[in-house]
């Protein structure tokens, strides 16, 4: 693995004419955003681009000019660049395929910490908010215009990433993008009723019973709160994204750390996100304690057990964790 700057990033992308982008598992608005931007930016280079992704596009985000394919093994060797966009983690690559083998170089770009792995190079930039961000500054550098579907794409990965402007990852060059995204004339407040006004009553049934599983710890400074198989399958889902459910145990006074937990029918792996309040309470460091990461603010964790199992230990956790804050 070798951490390369955005000269080289641009450097490797300019010299490759086939190039296949993947995202993430559960690809949310940045990822599928940052594919889009940079697929529809290299299309307008001239190169050839394919997207590959196992899950098909979120209803949300289906007005993001996306084309997106299943993955072929068979089909890898055809491409002379690789290019993983919003995570640095092989197992969370939205496509089931064997990259271990390839000659091919493979390039992640993301915006999370990242750890040690088999990529060929990674470009990874904390400051930035969204991976949507850095993909805009490589189609500046390599003198491609941002059209209007660019924009839309770029856009949608900021606002999903920074709660509309509201984390403490939005800072001055985000706005300073945004700005430059605005000039090409998108329809931002359509946009957000797009992505925020499109939940399916199932949605807030849901969201209905995990609020009702609420526990408080630590005189209230922690919250949990889960959606299990249960309710999901009431509402005939299968796999769901419960990644804003996070937000409304955060929004208690009192909370310092809300965690959320998804249970999937289909698979054993609990689904756990993350968030504190305030930089100074760095939850990845929760998240590493069950093998996962991500950001001070925001992180995740895949867990290989049942609800049941994990819901003691991670209320312990939990405990031990918030102990370990400085009062203020
Ligand atoms: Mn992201």
């Amino acid at each position: 693995m070798k951490k390369i700057g955005l000269d080289k990033t641009v450097q490797l992308i300019s010299r490759s004419s086939n190039i296949l982008i993947l995202g993430h598992v559960n690809p949310d608005g940045d990822c599928i955003g940052s594919m889009a931007a940079l697929a529809l930016g290299l299309k307008l280079a001239g190169k050839k681009v394919s997207v590959w992704a196992d899950e098909s596009l979120p209803l949300k985000y289906r007005f993001i000019k996306i084309n997106l394919e299943k993955p072929h093994q068979d089909a890898l060797s055809g491409f002379d660049l690789i290019v993983v966009l919003d995570t640095a983690v092989e197992t969370r690559i939205g496509a089931k395929l064997d990259l271990r083998q390839l000659e091919i170089p493979l390039l992640a770009i993301d915006h999370h910490v990242t750890a040690e792995n088999n990529f060929t190079y990674i470009h990874a930039d904390q400051s930035q908010a969204a991976t949507g961000c850095i993909v805009y500054d490589i189609l500046k550098l390599l003198n491609i215009e941002i059209d209007k579907y660019i924009a839309e794409a770029v856009y949608t990965a900021i606002i999903t990433d920074t709660g509309r402007f509201s984390y403490s990852n939005t800072n001055y060059r985000t706005f300073e993008i945004t700005l430059e995204l605005l000039k090409t004339g998108i329809d931002t407040s359509e946009i957000s009723s797009v992505i925020y006004n499109s939940n399916a009553p199932e949605y807030i049934r849901i969201l209905g019973a995990a609020l009702n599983t609420l526990e408080l710890v630590a005189d209230g400074a922690g919250a949990i709160m889960y959606v299990s198989s249960e309710m999901l399958k009431k509402e005939g889902f299968k796999n769901f994204d419960t990644e804003d459910f996070v937000n409304y145990p955060k929004s208690i006074t009192t909370v310092k750390i809300a965690c959320m937990i998804t249970e999937n029918p289909d698979s054993e792996v609990l689904r756990m996100s993350l968030r504190s309040k305030s930089p100074d309470i760095d939850v990845s460091k929760l998240a590493k304690l069950f093998n996962g990461g991500g950001h001070k603010c925001a992180s995740g964790a895949r867990i290989n057990e049942s609800l049941k199992e994990f819901l003691p230990k991670l209320k312990r956790e939990l405990e031990n964790f918030i102990k370990t804050i400085p009062e203020n």
